[in-house]
């Protein structure tokens, strides 16, 4: 058994993610309750293939098969999510020990493996009597987190130091709620605000309640950030208003306790109460980002618009604009351009000094359709992607960024949210029918650099 690498910032550890519902499938398994994704995937039009996550990888009864892929790739960290119905069904109360027993084999398998678990607590899968109950537009759903968070770091904070709580909270708030792209598909500005300030008093009681269980602990938070570049003039308010929503929401908040002052709906103090931001302020030990495009912000007009790239819709209050991602783009339709990463890593350790980064994500779309003799596929795209982050992650790193990791998004071809199984993001593809795991030729390269970081 190898060592395990602390991550300590003196090389950049390499590491792979996967998030529950994407992957795992037995959505009724082991006392399961059903989770916001669940309910959406059954409403008409809500996924482009109209597909489910009830088979996805079928990761939940491939525990071993999934973590001897990660061992053989030679990565030193995987990042995976917990699954909040799994541990709680109803979103509350009692702990169902057969969720949580799947997720010490996780951790228990990573570390037999040497390999750092890094697990989130929330990527997405909220228990649906949570949302019944308002969702997190409700004030009560943030305490709801940080109860379930402190079940899990009771369970298993003895082996696990580094934990975040949110990933992307921004998807939660303005895909859940105001686009509606994303669970639990509602359209109410208004709602989205108030989850966005939720999820970061959640995260704020969460952390607290893993540090309370668990004292070692390192709880960071993980943001889904991007340069926002206005590409003429007429279009600098509204990229403003873009990075606005998208990055000083999150980080002033976690760094000053404050909110920009151009988003009103988080100045109202019925929603923002006296103490919160204060609690929330200091309250991330460190920052994951998650790294796919930059976004360039046209002024609204004919053509080329892109709603590929992000739905004006989940910017509410924003000026006309459109999303103007120049080629070339994945099959996602997202600008590929490696400086924005080294750009995001650079002004977020400048904004947030002191606190230590990780890219918790960061990865690309392709169709794969190139095949070689065995029949595995040939990305050469996806190898040209990760080639180029990881060397705008180095360049950031040597500019004096403190990146600890580069987690590669993701492991498998697996359930791509409202895109359902038609997009292809793995190191790995997942045979439809029968699961069988074939790598694809950017496995052996991305193991090539996990050799060569180790020796
Ligand atoms: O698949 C998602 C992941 O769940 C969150 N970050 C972006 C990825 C690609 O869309």
């Amino acid at each position: 058994m190898s060592t395990l690498r602390d991550l300590d910032g003196s090389d950049l550890v390499l590491g792979v993610a996967t998030a529950s519902f994407q992957i795992e499938g037995a959505t009724s398994a082991d006392g399961r309750g059903p989770s916001i994704w669940d309910t959406l995937c059954r409403r008409p039009g809500a996924i482009k293939d109209g597909s489910d996550g009830s088979t996805a990888c079928g990761s939940y009864d491939r525990v071993d098969e999934d973590l001897d892929l990660i061992r053989d790739l030679g990565v030193e960290a995987y990042r995976f999510s917990i699954a909040w119905p799994r541990v709680q069904p109803d979103g509350r109360g009692e702990a169902n020990a057969a969720g949580l027993d799947h997720y010490e084999r996780v951790v228990d398998g990573c570390l037999a493996r040497g390999i750092v678990p890094l697990p989130t607590l929330y990527h997405w899968d909220l228990p649906q009597p949570l949302e019944d109950d308002g969702g997190w537009p409700a004030r009560a759903t943030a305490q709801r987190l940080a109860d379930y968070a402190g079940i899990v770091a009771r369970r298993l904070g003895d082996r696990v130091t580094w934990w975040s709580t949110l990933n992307e909270p921004w998807c939660s708030a303005f895909l859940g709620y105001a686009a509606g792209i994303h669970a639990p598909g509602r359209q109410e500005p208004a709602a989205a605000f108030a989850a966005a300030h939720h999820l970061l008093l959640g995260h704020a009681l969460a952390a607290e309640a893993v540090r309370a269980a668990a004292p070692a602990a390192s709880v960071g938070i993980v943001l889904n950030l991007a340069p926002v570049w206005p590409e003429e003039d007429a279009a600098r308010e509204a990229a403003d208003y873009v990075d606005a929503i998208q990055n000083r929401l999150w980080l002033d908040a976690l760094v000053d306790g404050s909110y920009p002052a151009i988003l009103p709906a988080l100045h109202d103090p019925a929603l923002v109460r006296d103490g919160d931001l204060a609690a929330i302020a200091g309250s991330a030990a460190w920052l994951g980002i998650n790294y796919y495009t930059p976004f360039r912000i046209g002024p609204a007009g004919e053509g080329a618009g892109s709603e590929r790239v992000q739905s004006p819709r989940a910017y509410p209050g924003a000026p006309s604009l459109r999303f103007l991602p120049r080629e070339p783009v994945t099959e996602m339709g997202w600008e590929v351009d490696a400086s924005g990463l080294e750009e995001v890593l650079l002004t977020t350790s400048r904004r947030a000094p002191g606190l230590p980064l990780m890219v918790t994500e960061n990865g690309s779309a392709y169709a794969d359709a190139t095949r070689s003799a065995d029949g595995s596929a040939e990305d050469d795209d996806r190898i040209a992607y990760l080639r180029d982050h990881l060397a705008a992650t180095r360049r950031a790193r040597d500019a004096g960024a403190d990146v600890r990791a580069y987690i590669a998004w993701t492991l498998l071809d697996n359930f791509e949210w409202a895109e359902g199984y038609t997009k292809k993001f793995g190191l790995v593809e997942v045979e439809a029918g029968t699961l069988r795991r074939i790598p694809k030729a950017s496995y052996r390269y991305y193991a090539g650099l996990a050799g060569r970081a180790k020796r």
